[in-house]
């Protein structure tokens, strides 16, 4: 078996400073949601700790999840792959295939017996037959490298739902990896993709307290989706105000205003695209004027239809009247809905009117 390296000396291996080091363990304390004070527990740990093997496996997916985590900015991809993890098993990003990687995952799992942390990206096809890897039905790779795992991160909407492969008429009998795997400690990561920054976030959690991170009901890391997105949203005055995009035309979509009215589900999704967002914190849908179609949540290819007014927000008692909002609290709100609603009347008119005219 390979000797191996604390994250520290891997570090210096790959020609990276000691200050590079340090703010590397700062931004992972902050990914985190970390105190800054505890950042020096993140230094400690990652100056003793060795690299965690990871097994990543693949089932039903479209690889989005790797296509996100390969994007981390806080820390950097190549940070977490080559100083924090010793990635021994992956599918897309191995350079080596066939005989050589699907001996190693055995070795893996014979050697670090109960030491890896399991990745697990895809749901889980029941019916026999489908997905097979490396000659072998994929279903039984996942439970025996699962019952061996330290812990199992589900990485993504299809291995903690099921996600779009389940979705009606789930012809492979999806199912999300918890269904199949009970006594492994399992922490759900969902998101259709998830944001990089919260895998990273997860991997070192384990890495600095050797133990995994708190978890909710559901089992996801309450650190990462303990608020709705409309908690956090930054066209949240808008909706307070009343003031909503009516169709995505208008005037109010011009002006950024809130999106509950085209389909929003922000109200209803546990997850930190408004305060982390994505690509380095550049943006997250709403903030570049898509609804959230609550993809971190259970069955949300299901819960359609998309971009289509709710009646109520779903799996609560609440029901929203986006045109009452905020009237209670600011009186003249009321005459702004007014006036915005005849506007975009006038303007429906009007674009029915030109369609009418040129065809
Ligand atoms: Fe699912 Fe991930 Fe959506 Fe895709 O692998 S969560 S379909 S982004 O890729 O599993
Ligand atoms: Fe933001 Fe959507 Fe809530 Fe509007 S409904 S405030 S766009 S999360
Ligand atoms: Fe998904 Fe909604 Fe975030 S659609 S990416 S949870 S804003």
């Amino acid at each position: 078996m390979k000797k191996q390296k604390t994250i520290y000396e891997s570090a210096l291996d790959q020609g990276i400073s000691r200050r590079s080091f340090l703010k590397m363990c700062t931004a992972l304390a902050a990914t985190m949601g970390l105190d800054f004070s505890q950042t020096n527990d993140v230094v400690a740990a990652m100056e003793t700790k060795k690299r965690v093997p990871v097994l990543w496996l693949q089932l039903q997916d479209c690889t989005g999840c790797s296509e996100s985590f390969i994007r981390s900015t806080h820390p950097k991809t190549e940070s977490v792959l080559f100083d924090m993890i010793s990635l021994e098993y992956t599918e897309v990003l191995s350079a080596a295939s066939g005989v050589q990687v699907e001996s190693n995952l055995d070795a893996v799992i014979e050697n670090y017996k109960g030491e890896y942390i399991l990745a697990v990206e895809g749901s889980v096809p029941e019916n026999a037959g489908y997905l097979m890897i490396g000659g072998k039905s994929a279903k039984d790779t996942f439970i025996r490298a699962a019952e061996n795992a330290k812990a199992i991160i589900s990485y993504g909407s299809c291995a903690s739902w099921g996600g779009i492969p389940a979705a009606y008429p789930n012809p492979t009998k999806a199912k999300p990896i918890t269904k199949l795997i009970k006594n492994t400690p399992t922490i759900l990561v969902p998101g259709c993709p998830p944001i990089a920054e919260v895998m990273t976030g997860v991997i070192a959690h384990i890495i600095t307290f050797g133990e995994i991170p708190e978890l909710d009901a559901a089992g996801r890391p309450k650190a990462f989706y303990r608020h709705r997105i409309h908690d956090k949203c930054n066209r949240r005055a808008y909706f307070d105000a009343g003031l909503f995009v009516e169709s995505f035309d208008d005037e109010g979509a011009k002006q950024g205003y809130c999106l509950y009215k085209v389909g929003c589900k922000g109200p209803s999704t546990y997850n930190s695209c408004a305060e982390m967002r994505w690509n380095g914190g550049t943006s997250y849908p709403i903030q570049s004027g898509n609804p959230c179609i609550g993809c971190s949540e259970s069955n949300f290819w299901d819960n359609g239809p998309f971009f289509t007014r709710r009646a109520k927000v779903p799996g609560t008692q609440i029901s929203i009247n986006p045109d009452k909002v905020g009237v209670a609290a600011l009186g003249v709100t009321a005459a702004g809905i007014a006036v915005h609603g005849a506007a975009t009347i006038a303007k429906k008119k009007y674009d029915e009117k030109k369609r009418g005219e040129e065809e």
